[in-house]
């Protein structure tokens, strides 16, 4: 039988763990959870937040991965009522602060996909650094967005941060 203070400390132990610890560190750069949505399309895009802890800037300037022919660097503007993609040289991660890479904003574009990303699964992306170098992250494939298809750029994000107790 289980003591009741050891359950107690044993489910704030749980609740504090993130659901899925997939982060990677580069530097003063964390990458926390890494994902794209699933799809049968040609094309996908990589999502994730890159916190900067380092009290100096850095950019994030290529990535690669053996999923897609292509990886480009996007983000997602606005031209009167149609939102589109343009793909920039870098995207910036300022000192003590973060770059959120999500649906509507900036992405890892995946140009010419291998294969299908199928919820469940994941691959590797290997991300390029100016000052933290390169560091490889695992890219969870995640249920397609409903009424999301890329590039419109609606919200809809159903991956809501981890929560603190
Ligand atoms: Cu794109």
């Amino acid at each position: 039988m289980i003591r009741p203070f050891l359950l107690a400390a044993a489910l704030a132990l749980l609740s504090a763990m993130p659901v899925e610890a997939h982060d990677a560190r580069a530097g003063a750069l964390t990458v926390d959870h890494p994902f794209a949505r699933a799809t049968a399309a040609r094309n996908g895009a990589a999502y994730m937040t890159i916190a900067n802890g380092g009290g100096a800037p850095d950019r994030l300037l290529r990535a690669r991965t053996e999923a897609a022919a292509k990886v480009e660097l996007h983000t997602i503007v606005r031209q009167g009522d149609v939102m589109q993609m343009r793909e920039v040289p870098s995207i910036d991660i300022p000192a003590r602060g973060k770059a959120e890479l999500k649906p509507g904003g900036f992405h890892v574009m995946l140009l010419g996909l291998a294969k299908p990303l199928v919820e469940g699964q994941s691959f590797p992306l290997v991300l390029e650094f100016e000052k933290a170098g390169a560091v490889q992250v695992t890219v969870n494939v995640e249920r397609a967005g409903a009424a999301q298809p890329h590039g419109q750029g609606h919200g809809g994000h159903h991956h809501p941060p981890a929560k603190t107790p």
